[in-house]
Protein backbone atom coordinates (compact mmCIF):
# COMPACT_ATOMS: atom_id res chain seq x y z
CA UNK A 1 0.00 0.00 0.00
CA UNK A 2 2.43 2.34 1.30
CA UNK A 3 4.84 1.67 -1.90
CA UNK A 4 2.32 2.21 -4.66
CA UNK A 5 1.41 5.39 -3.58
CA UNK A 6 4.70 6.49 -3.42
CA UNK A 7 4.95 5.24 -7.33
CA UNK A 8 2.09 7.04 -7.92
CA UNK A 9 3.32 10.37 -6.22
CA UNK A 10 6.37 10.00 -8.71
CA UNK A 11 4.18 9.43 -11.17
CA UNK A 12 2.80 12.42 -11.23
CA UNK A 13 5.65 14.67 -9.98
CA UNK A 14 7.04 13.55 -13.10
CA UNK A 15 3.96 14.34 -15.24
CA UNK A 16 3.64 17.76 -13.64
CA UNK A 17 7.51 18.34 -14.45
CA UNK A 18 6.97 17.02 -18.08
CA UNK A 19 3.67 19.21 -18.55
CA UNK A 20 5.40 22.30 -16.95
CA UNK A 21 8.48 22.15 -18.73
CA UNK A 22 9.73 23.73 -22.07
CA UNK A 23 11.97 25.39 -24.07
CA UNK A 24 10.46 28.29 -26.17
CA UNK A 25 10.74 27.42 -30.30
CA UNK A 26 13.22 29.67 -31.05
CA UNK A 27 14.88 30.62 -28.31
CA UNK A 28 18.48 30.68 -28.82
CA UNK A 29 19.29 29.56 -25.21
CA UNK A 30 16.07 30.05 -22.95
CA UNK A 31 15.99 28.05 -19.97
CA UNK A 32 13.33 25.07 -19.37
CA UNK A 33 10.71 27.13 -17.32
CA UNK A 34 9.10 25.39 -14.55
CA UNK A 35 5.80 26.74 -13.51
CA UNK A 36 5.05 26.94 -10.11
CA UNK A 37 2.02 24.64 -9.04
CA UNK A 38 -1.06 25.86 -8.45
CA UNK A 39 -0.50 29.67 -9.61
CA UNK A 40 -1.78 31.72 -12.24
CA UNK A 41 -0.41 31.37 -15.71
CA UNK A 42 0.51 27.99 -14.76
CA UNK A 43 -1.66 26.38 -17.75
CA UNK A 44 -0.95 28.33 -20.33
CA UNK A 45 2.58 28.01 -19.69
CA UNK A 46 3.33 31.88 -19.58
CA UNK A 47 6.28 33.42 -18.07
CA UNK A 48 5.53 34.69 -14.92
CA UNK A 49 8.06 37.76 -13.26
CA UNK A 50 8.63 41.21 -13.00
CA UNK A 51 8.87 41.85 -16.47
CA UNK A 52 11.30 45.13 -16.99
CA UNK A 53 11.63 47.93 -19.69
CA UNK A 54 13.37 47.87 -22.85
CA UNK A 55 14.57 50.75 -25.28
CA UNK A 56 15.81 50.15 -28.84
CA UNK A 57 17.17 52.22 -31.31
CA UNK A 58 16.25 51.00 -34.84
CA UNK A 59 17.18 51.57 -38.26
CA UNK A 60 18.77 51.38 -41.45
CA UNK A 61 19.58 48.28 -40.69
CA UNK A 62 20.02 47.81 -37.62
CA UNK A 63 19.40 47.30 -33.75
CA UNK A 64 21.18 48.56 -30.40
CA UNK A 65 19.48 48.54 -27.02
CA UNK A 66 20.07 51.84 -25.42
CA UNK A 67 18.59 51.41 -22.00
CA UNK A 68 16.99 49.48 -19.61
CA UNK A 69 17.27 45.84 -18.56
CA UNK A 70 14.82 42.53 -19.41
CA UNK A 71 13.59 40.03 -16.73
CA UNK A 72 11.04 37.27 -16.87
CA UNK A 73 7.78 38.33 -17.37
CA UNK A 74 6.19 41.12 -19.86
CA UNK A 75 8.59 43.66 -20.86
CA UNK A 76 7.69 46.56 -22.69
CA UNK A 77 9.43 47.44 -25.56
CA UNK A 78 10.45 51.52 -26.43
CA UNK A 79 10.88 51.23 -30.34
CA UNK A 80 12.98 54.26 -31.71
CA UNK A 81 12.77 54.57 -35.10
CA UNK A 82 16.06 57.01 -36.24
CA UNK A 83 15.39 56.75 -40.09
CA UNK A 84 12.96 57.23 -42.51
CA UNK A 85 11.56 54.26 -43.21
CA UNK A 86 9.06 51.52 -41.05
CA UNK A 87 10.88 49.51 -39.32
CA UNK A 88 9.39 46.89 -36.21
CA UNK A 89 10.69 44.04 -33.82
CA UNK A 90 9.56 40.53 -33.67
CA UNK A 91 10.83 38.14 -30.87
CA UNK A 92 11.18 34.71 -32.86
CA UNK A 93 8.86 31.61 -30.86
CA UNK A 94 7.93 34.33 -27.90
CA UNK A 95 5.31 32.60 -25.88
CA UNK A 96 3.50 35.78 -26.55
CA UNK A 97 4.39 38.85 -28.52
CA UNK A 98 1.31 40.17 -30.71
CA UNK A 99 -0.02 42.84 -28.74
CA UNK A 100 0.81 44.93 -31.33
CA UNK A 101 -0.81 43.74 -34.28
CA UNK A 102 -0.88 45.35 -37.59
CA UNK A 103 -0.88 45.57 -41.60
CA UNK A 104 1.23 42.73 -42.49
CA UNK A 105 3.34 42.54 -39.11
CA UNK A 106 2.33 39.30 -38.13
CA UNK A 107 3.91 38.46 -34.87
CA UNK A 108 6.17 42.17 -34.07
CA UNK A 109 5.72 43.10 -30.76
CA UNK A 110 6.01 47.03 -32.41
CA UNK A 111 6.55 48.57 -35.16
CA UNK A 112 7.06 52.44 -35.71
CA UNK A 113 7.17 54.62 -38.77
CA UNK A 114 10.19 56.82 -39.57
CA UNK A 115 11.80 58.70 -37.14
CA UNK A 116 8.65 58.20 -34.73
CA UNK A 117 8.53 55.63 -31.40
CA UNK A 118 5.70 52.87 -31.00
CA UNK A 119 5.70 50.59 -27.84
CA UNK A 120 4.60 47.03 -27.23
CA UNK A 121 4.56 44.38 -24.92
CA UNK A 122 6.83 41.26 -25.02
CA UNK A 123 6.12 38.12 -22.83
CA UNK A 124 9.31 36.43 -22.51
CA UNK A 125 10.97 33.77 -20.63
CA UNK A 126 14.93 33.54 -18.96
CA UNK A 127 16.98 33.05 -22.17
CA UNK A 128 18.34 35.19 -24.95
CA UNK A 129 16.15 36.13 -27.86
CA UNK A 130 16.69 36.68 -31.27
CA UNK A 131 15.17 39.88 -32.15
CA UNK A 132 14.50 40.53 -36.23
CA UNK A 133 12.84 43.46 -38.27
CA UNK A 134 10.33 41.78 -39.73
CA UNK A 135 9.82 43.83 -43.25
CA UNK A 136 11.05 41.55 -45.83
CA UNK A 137 14.35 41.87 -46.72
CA UNK A 138 15.58 43.54 -43.47
CA UNK A 139 16.50 41.02 -41.11
CA UNK A 140 19.24 39.93 -44.07
CA UNK A 141 20.21 43.02 -44.45
CA UNK A 142 21.06 43.36 -40.75
CA UNK A 143 18.20 43.59 -38.76
CA UNK A 144 19.04 40.57 -36.27
CA UNK A 145 20.39 40.91 -33.00
CA UNK A 146 19.29 39.85 -29.68
CA UNK A 147 18.23 40.46 -26.36
CA UNK A 148 18.62 38.41 -22.77
CA UNK A 149 15.92 37.82 -20.63
CA UNK A 150 16.75 37.72 -17.28
CA UNK A 151 15.57 34.92 -14.67
CA UNK A 152 15.69 37.19 -10.87
CA UNK A 153 15.74 41.41 -10.56
CA UNK A 154 19.04 40.35 -8.33
CA UNK A 155 20.62 38.44 -11.57
CA UNK A 156 19.59 41.75 -13.66
CA UNK A 157 21.22 43.90 -10.89
CA UNK A 158 24.03 42.19 -11.23
CA UNK A 159 24.31 42.52 -14.94
CA UNK A 160 24.05 45.88 -14.46
CA UNK A 161 26.03 46.84 -12.02
CA UNK A 162 29.02 44.49 -13.84
CA UNK A 163 28.09 46.50 -17.20
CA UNK A 164 27.08 43.43 -18.99
CA UNK A 165 23.61 44.25 -20.31
CA UNK A 166 22.87 44.24 -23.83
CA UNK A 167 22.88 48.56 -23.33
CA UNK A 168 25.04 50.00 -26.02
CA UNK A 169 26.50 46.35 -27.14
CA UNK A 170 25.51 46.81 -30.87
CA UNK A 171 26.65 50.72 -31.00
CA UNK A 172 29.09 50.76 -33.37
CA UNK A 173 26.68 49.33 -35.89
CA UNK A 174 26.68 51.73 -38.64
CA UNK A 175 23.57 54.22 -38.79
CA UNK A 176 23.24 55.76 -41.80
CU1 LIG B 1 13.18 47.07 -40.69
Amino acid sequence: MRRSSAVLIATAAAALLAGCSSVPEGAVDAQAFECPVGEEGCDDNRPLGPGGELEIEMGNFFFNVTDGVAVTGDIEITAVNVQDGYHNIEFLGAADGSSFMGGSDGNAVVGADGNDVGTGTAALFPGEWTMICNVPGHRAAGMESTITVYATEEEAQAAVEAGETDVDRDAEMPQS
